[in-house]
C-alpha cells in the first residue's frame, strides 16, 4: 500500500504486435474449444459483463502486483510466489451454511461455468489496469453449499504458510489476510472467484489457485489464494480496515468523491499508459454503477466508505 514506489512501464518492453497476436490466438483457441500444446489452457465462455476497454498485457498484470505475503514491493510477488504449492488445495466453507466442509478445489470447480470477465481493476493506491480474468460467479458456490437464512456476510481468508510465503515471517499485516462482503454484494453477478487470466491458470503472483474479484471495489477487497469462506451474521474483520479504519472502510467502493485521507481518489494512473499519458478520471463504482448502485440505496457512502 505504499504510494510512492517507482512504477515500471512494461509497455516499453512489450511490442504491441506481440500483444495483439497473443489475444487473437487466445480468442481463436477459445472459440474452437482448442486446448493448445502448452496445456493449462482453460476453456471458457465470453461474458456480456466484460468491458471493451483494452486489457493490460499479461506481462503488466503479472509483474506489477500487490501480494504482501511475498513482500511489499510490486516486483516481489513475481520473484517469490513461484515457490507456493497450489496443488493440492482445499477451501474450508463453514459458518451459516447447509453443507459445511473442507472442499477439495477440484471438486469445488466441478460443474462451474468458467467465463472470461474482462474487468476494470482499481487499486486504492490510485493506479488501475484492465484484466481478462477467467472465473465464475461466487453465487454458484454459495448456492451449492446452501446459505442459511441468518447469514448476512461472507468472510474470506488467505492461506497462512510462512515457509512458502516469506512476507508472513514479518508482522507486515495481521495474518491471515482477511476480507469480507455483505451477502448481497457477494451474490451480485459481477462478483467472481477467478481461477485464471488470459485464458490460462492463475499465475501464482495473482492469487493462485483461486481468488476473489470484486470490480467495483478497491483492489484490496479482491483477496488472493483463498483457503476459507465463512458465512456469518456479523460483519467480519477485514485486514486493511482493522489496520487503519479511517483510511480503509469495510465497503471500500471505488468513489472519486471520497478521498483517501492522504491522497485524492478523483483520478488514476493506468498501468502501462506510458510516460506521457495523462491521468484518467476515476469513475463512481469503477464504472459499474448500473449493476451495483442499487445495493447502496439509502446509505451515505461518505460514512459507509
Ligand atoms: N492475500 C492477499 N490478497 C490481496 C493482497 C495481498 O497483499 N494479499 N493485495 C490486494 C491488493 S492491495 C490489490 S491492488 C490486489 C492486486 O491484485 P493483482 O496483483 O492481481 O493485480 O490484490 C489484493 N489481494
Ligand atoms: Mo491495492
Amino acid at each position: 500500500m505504499r504510494r510512492f514506489r517507482p512504477d515500471l512501464t512494461w509497455s516499453d518492453v512489450t511490442p504491441k504486435a506481440a500483444f495483439l497476436n497473443r489475444r487473437q490466438l487466445i480468442a481463436g483457441a477459445a472459440a474452437l474449444g482448442f486446448a493448445g500444446p502448452a496445456a493449462a489452457k482453460l476453456s471458457y465462455a465470453p461474458s456480456s459483463y466484460s468491458t471493451d476497454a483494452e486489457p493490460n498485457t499479461f506481462e503488466q498484470i503479472t509483474r506489477y502486483n500487490n501480494f504482501y505475503e511475498f513482500g511489499t514491493g510490486k516486483d516481489e510477488p513475481m520473484a517469490y510466489a513461484g515457490q507456493l504449492t497450489t496443488d493440492p488445495w482445499a477451501v474450508k466453507i463453514d459458518g451459516l451454511v447447509e453443507k459445511p466442509g473442507d472442499y477439495d478445489l477440484a471438486d469445488l470447480l466441478k460443474g462451474v461455468a468458467l467465463e472470461e470477465r474482462i474487468y476494470r481493476f482499481r487499486c486504492v493506491e490510485a493506479w488501475s489496469m484492465v484484466v481478462p480474468w477467467i472465473g465464475f460467479e461466487l453465487s454458484e458456490i454459495l448456492e451449492r453449499v446452501g446459505v442459511q437464512p441468518g447469514a448476512k456476510y461472507v468472510a474470506f481468508e488467505t492461506l497462512v504458510r510462512p515457509e512458502e510465503m516469506p512476507g508472513q515471517n514479518y508482522p507486515i499485516l495481521d495474518w491471515p489476510y482477511r476480507e469480507g462482503l455483505r451477502l448481497d454484494e457477494a451474490m451480485n453477478p459481477l462478483t467472481i472467484l477467478a481461477t485464471g487470466l488470459y485464458g490460462e491458470e492463475m499465475p501464482k503472483q495473482n492469487g493462485a489457485p483461486i481468488r476473489l474479484v470484486v470490480p467495483w471495489k478497491y483492489g484490496f477487497k479482491s483477496i488472493k489464494s483463498i483457503v476459507r469462506i465463512s458465512l456469518t451474521e456479523a460483519q467480519p474483520p477485514c485486514t486493511w480496515n482493522m489496520l487503519q479504519p479511517r483510511e480503509y472502510g469495510f465497503y471500500s467502493n471505488v468513489n472519486p468523491e471520497v478521498d483517501h485521507p492522504r491522497w485524492s481518489q478523483a483520478t488514476e494512473r493506468r498501468i502501462g499508459g506510458g510516460l506521457f499519458a495523462g491521468r484518467e478520471l476515476t469513475l463512481m463504482f469503477n464504472g459499474y454503477g448500473d449493476e451495483v448502485a442499487s445495493l447502496y440505496a439509502g446509505q451515505d457512502l461518505t460514512k459507509d466508505f
